[in-house]
């Protein structure tokens, strides 16, 4: 049995102009109660991170345009269809065929030109949102950005490469991430923050952000990398400008010290931030608190149950990272790529490892 006899469907719109008053009111009441119901899940369900930059800001922007023109279109197909189907179905003892009619030229020419108008209008103010938020702005701060199997590294250039695994910003300034990869593609993602960029081998990208609420945000890695892919996260800091340079000035006092201290400690822990060490691990000389690998504050323990020579156990640790497993940790999940870095730098950091402590 047929709900709809598609003739009298037609039949019933192709006299959409002489339509009565009581119908439209009608059409109407079920748009607006459609459009309300459509409204309250896109609004009061929180789909999106409240935004932290100003390109998230204006991919919101251009998200609410598409949802506005989405919800208008919704509520007015479900006014005609829910209407139509009321009001147009046949009668049960209803047999006679709808009236022959031929379309309606108005309407047509009305639903082709209205779609492509509202199409051409998303892709002019995403067109724009994509310029501006790719645009670079004449003062801005510059950060490196190194990825590799699972940890990220973060240096800044304009203070003397200083390194770290937490990503730190201040409020309001407009800051260019310089991005490679050591191995495989990864891509970075700040859900706060909107945008989304690849990593690629051999290849610079790159992404503009202006940071413009506080906060701490998960830097989480997008593309599935290997095997602790799940584990490539840290974390994005947006601080107040002055707390920003305090704490520049902390990590380069810190760095300052470390050289003075063991030998090596400089060398050591500027090659221990530089590789990512301190995304994984907790070292207090180093001033980390990562916690996906074992926390190197215990090494001589590790040592021991390992039965090996401190100095010998960090060095074949870091060559050879599944030499030795430690309890509750998972092989393969430290990078496997040490084993190449410069001697000096290996040394420094087997120094660094193994001095610091008794
Ligand atoms: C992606 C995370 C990650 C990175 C980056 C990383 N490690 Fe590890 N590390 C681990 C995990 C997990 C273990 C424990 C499993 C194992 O031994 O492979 C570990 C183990 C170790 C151990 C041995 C401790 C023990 O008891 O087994 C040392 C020493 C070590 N790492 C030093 C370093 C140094 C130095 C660097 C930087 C050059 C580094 N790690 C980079 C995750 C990481
Ligand atoms: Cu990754």
């Amino acid at each position: 049995m047929t709900l709809v006899r598609n003739r009298r469907f037609a039949w019933g719109f192709s006299r959409l102009a002489v339509v009565r008053r009581g119908v439209l009111v009608r059409l109407v009441a079920v748009g607006l109660a459609a459009a309300a119901v459509a409204f309250a899940v896109a609004f009061f369900v929180p789909w999106l991170p409240k935004p932290a930059s100003k390109q998230a800001e204006r991919i919101d922007f251009v998200f609410w345009f598409v949802t506005g023109i989405s919800i208008a279109i919704f509520a007015l197909v479900v006014a005609v269809i829910l209407y139509s189907v009321l009001r147009f179905r046949a009668r049960p003892d209803d047999d006679s065929d709808g009236a022959p009619i031929h379309g309606n030229t108005t309407l047509e020419i009305a639903w082709t030109a209205v779609p492509a108008v509202l199409v051409t209008a998303v892709a002019v103010v995403s067109a724009v949102a994509l310029a501006e938020n790719g645009h670079v702005p004449k003062h801005h701060m510059r950060v490196n950005v190194l990825a590799q199997q699972f940890a990220w590294s973060f240096s800044y250039p304009k203070y003397e490469g200083l390194t770290v695994s937490q990503l730190r910003l201040p409020l309001g300034e407009a800051v260019q991430l310089k991005m490679r990869s050591k191995d495989v593609i990864h891509s970075f993602w700040v859900p706060e923050f909107g945008q989304k960029q690849d990593l690629v081998p051999g290849i610079e990208t790159n992404v503009v952000i202006t940071p413009n609420r506080l906060g701490t945000y998960p830097v989480v890695c997008t593309e599935l990398c290997g095997e602790g892919h799940a584990l490539m996260r840290s974390e994005a800091v947006v601080m107040k400008p002055a707390a920003f340079a305090a704490w520049v000035k902390a990590q380069e006092k810190a760095a300052a010290s470390a050289s003075q201290g063991a030998a090596g400690g400089g060398a050591g822990l500027a090659a221990f931030n530089s590789n990512g060490c301190s995304a994984c691990h907790t070292f207090k000389p180093a001033g980390s608190t990562a916690t996906t690998g074992p926390d190197l504050d215990n090494l001589s323990a590790y040592a021991r149950r390992a039965g090996k020579p401190l100095a010998a156990f960090v060095r074949e640790s870091i060559v050879d990272p599944n030499a030795y497993i430690e309890k509750g940790y998972q092989p393969n999940i430290m990078p496997s790529t040490f084993k190449s870095l410069p001697k000096q730098q290996l040394d420094a950091l087997v120094q660094f490892l193994s001095g610091a402590k008794k």
